[in-house]
């Protein structure tokens, strides 16, 4: 009846799991008491868990990923601190079997379901109100979108109570992940949590595309659009490109775990060479799907921090095309030491080196406007410019990595490690935290605590350092990766060096929250009434804060890039034409709830092998999208006095934005 699954599935003589469980347990308890206390059930329901306005999905997105946060670092806490104490004899307290669930947990829920919906979510708050768009062009999808998410984020949780983990590393390599070497559930918690999300991405991927392609407001052609946009668009290419190999490949492992087929084993004619090329084939893109979005959040705050006109808009643009397209033709780096040869090796390494070249270019035109800018040091602003410095270092070991001689001596060390951590940290990762400084206010309407956040980025900028750059000179030594005790004193202060910049981390997750309830406290001070809190340049800035539910009342006009600016120059007011039109606006619907609950069931049944569940949710699926389908009433007009009023009660409040002065174009 229930499958695989029995009551021995729990880990109960496991006490680290058993205390963090019932700490989870408790805290979950106290949101759902305080939710009943403060009846807000009917809001939350209402106004959040079904809607399908891109900006409450949106800040969803970014809540869900904040908590996939602490949970990605709780896990970087426990390996870091494990290595610091198994020294000298001692093995520390995190056992070889749990300790590679960890990281392979911490990279999967860090790369999955930390970083994608952080960046997913500033596109569905930031996106459609750069363009002048009333939403995505598809609102429903992107309700199902966001849930499929959820589901596999829940699916990666429930492994820790009910189950285990896959030990394989996040990208699960056969012949370690096939049934013979992991005959447990861990992979295939992995390969569904994996899967449902990764579905979820991928129609994310053709929301955006077709929004950004045919939604644009009257004037925005593609050359105008914002650098951040721009990025968005090339990330969602990459993930059309990239995600259905992720699709297929996690398949064909599934075929073989389940149904005995040797697609990538050595027997019986497989080949787990391909499973290699295949994960490398999405995985490389996917680390471009991760920056590019994070390179178009500093291109707008260095341009709106240095009051002026990005230096080199078109190069920015076409530096981010050229990545895109040559991210596909540089996978073989991630395996140089498997024996594809000189001539394969040579080429690749070649082409990843190429990548830094717009790269580069992208650098300079940032530094370029930084130039001689009136630059204010605001919060995002200190997030770019740590970001420079640190990126810049984490590109050069990436160049380094990318000659295969040099490879050969630093693959699968420490060294690797700290480069990746370098480019996704102080790359992917300060982008999104930048990105969130600079939108906040947009999204809830109020403000972020300014000091507070100024004391995050210096504790993650420092704490990086100690954290990361050790790991350098340990590879070097000759540190591996996915050790959970090594017994060499020299290495011993390196690795506590390593644990104190963890620590610092952590105090900057503890400012971070601290921003959040100080920021709430003084919600009504810090609102922000204009909706251009810093003097922006794109129509994002040119609505309320928060926007209202169709995000402009007459969508404006665009005479050129920097769309806002333009307006403000020319003394235009944005929506300052009274001849308001209804609007058409889809209904909220739970619908998308339900799909990803199904999802979820529909994991959970294929992980623990309960077919006939998996078959009802499979079922409940189709039908809940045949009902959507079927149903002709998705939308409702939105009245014109509704409009008048909104707007009305935003300009009477606003304190008449003036129109500032220009400088330095
Ligand atoms: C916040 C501070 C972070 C710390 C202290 C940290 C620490 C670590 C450690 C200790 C490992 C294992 C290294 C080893 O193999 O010995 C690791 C692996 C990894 N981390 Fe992080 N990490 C952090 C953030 C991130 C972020 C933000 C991402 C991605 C967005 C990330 C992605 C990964 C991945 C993909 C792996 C490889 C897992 C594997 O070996 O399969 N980490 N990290
Ligand atoms: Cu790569």
């Amino acid at each position: 009846m229930f499958g695989k699954l029995s009551w021995d599935a729990i880990p109960v003589h496991d006490t680290l799991i058993m205390t963090t469980l019932a700490v989870v347990g408790l805290i979950g308890l106290a949101v759902l008491v305080a939710i009943t206390w403060q009846r807000r059930w009917t809001w939350l329901w209402r106004e959040w868990l079904t809607s399908v306005d891109h900006k409450r999905i949106g800040v969803m997105y970014i809540v869900a990923a904040l908590v996939m946060l602490l949970r990605g670092f709780a896990d970087a806490l426990l390996m870091r601190t494990q290595q610091a104490m198994a020294s000298g004899g001692s093995a520390g307290y995190l056992p070889p079997d749990h300790y590679d669930q960890i990281f392979t947990a911490h990279g999967t829920i860090m790369i999955f379901f930390m970083a994608m919906p952080l960046l997913i979510g500033l596109m569905n708050i930031v996106v459609p109100l750069q363009i002048g768009a009333r939403d995505l062009a598809f609102p429903f999808l992107n309700a199902v979108s966001f849930w499929l998410f959820v589901a596999g984020a829940l699916l990666v949780n429930i492994s820790l109570g009910v189950g285990e983990f896959a030990r394989t590393g996040w990208v699960a390599y056969p012949p370690l992940s096939g049934i013979d070497h992991s005959p447990g559930v861990g992979v295939d918690y992995w390969i569904w949590s994996l899967q449902i999300a990764g579905v979820g991405t991928l129609l994310t991927g053709v929301n955006f595309f077709v929004t950004i392609i045919r939604m644009r407001t009257t004037g925005m052609t593609l050359f105008r659009m914002p650098v951040f946009t721009w990025t968005a668009l090339c990330t969602m290419v990459l993930i059309l490109a990239a995600f259905p190999i992720l699709t297929a490949t996690l398949l064909l492992l599934s075929l073989d775990r389940y149904l005995g087929m040797h697609i990538f084993t050595t027997d019986l004619g497989g080949n787990p060479m391909m499973y290699i090329n295949l994960i490398w084939a999405w995985g490389h893109p996917e680390v471009y799907i991760l920056i590019l979005p994070a390179f178009g959040v500093f291109s707008e705050v260095v341009s709106t921090f240095a009051g002026k006109r990005l230096f080199g808009y078109h190069s920015l643009v076409w530096a981010s095309i050229v990545i895109t397209v040559l991210s596909f033709v540089v996978w073989a780096h991630h395996f140089f030491t498997m024996g594809a040869g000189a001539s394969v090796n040579a080429f690749f390494g070649i082409m990843t080196m190429v990548i830094a070249v717009p790269t580069g270019v992208k650098i300079f035109t940032w530094l370029f406007t930084l130039f001689r800018g009136r630059l204010r040091f605001e919060t995002p602003m200190l997030w770019t410019l740590g970001f420079i410095v640190t990126f810049s270092i984490g590109g050069m070991s990436g160049v380094l990595l990318a000659v295969p001689g040099a490879d050969f001596l630093l693959h699968n060390s420490l060294f690797l490690v700290a480069h990746f951590h370098n480019v996704i940290i102080g790359g992917a990762v300060f982008g999104y935290l930048c990105g969130l400084s600079y939108w906040f206010s947009k999204a809830f309407g109020f403000r972020l605590h300014e000091r507070s956040g100024r004391a995050a980025f210096w504790c993650w900028l420092v704490g990086f350092y100690f954290a990361f750059m050790p790991s350098y000179v340990l590879g070097f030594m000759g540190m591996t990766r996915r050790l959970n005790a090594v017994d060499v004193p020299e290495w011993r202060p390196l690795l506590l060096m390593e644990m104190l910049g963890v620590a610092i981390i952590l105090c900057g997750v503890g400012c971070q929250l601290a921003q959040l309830l100080l920021s709430f406290r003084q919600r009504h001070e810090n609102r922000d009434h204009t909706g251009d809190p810093w003097n922006g340049r794109t129509l994002e800035w040119a609505t309320a804060s928060p926007p209202p539910v169709y995000n402009f009342a007459v969508r404006p006009v665009v005479e050129g890039i920097d769309a806002y600016w333009g307006m403000k120059e020319r003394g235009v007011q944005a929506q300052a034409a009274a001849d308001y039109q209804p609007i058409y606006l889809p209904h909220n619907t739970s619908l998308g709830l339900v799909i990803g609950l199904s999802s979820l069931l529909l994991g959970f049944a294929m992980v623990w092998h309960i077919w006939w569940l998996a078959l009802a949710s499979l079922l409940g699926t189709v039908a809940t999208l045949v009902l959507r389908s079927s149903d002709e009433q998705t939308g409702y007009w939105l009245p014109v006095e509704v409009i008048e009023r909104t707007e009305r009660e935003w300009r009477a409040t606003a304190k008449n934005p003036e129109i500032r002065s220009t400088c330095g174009d």
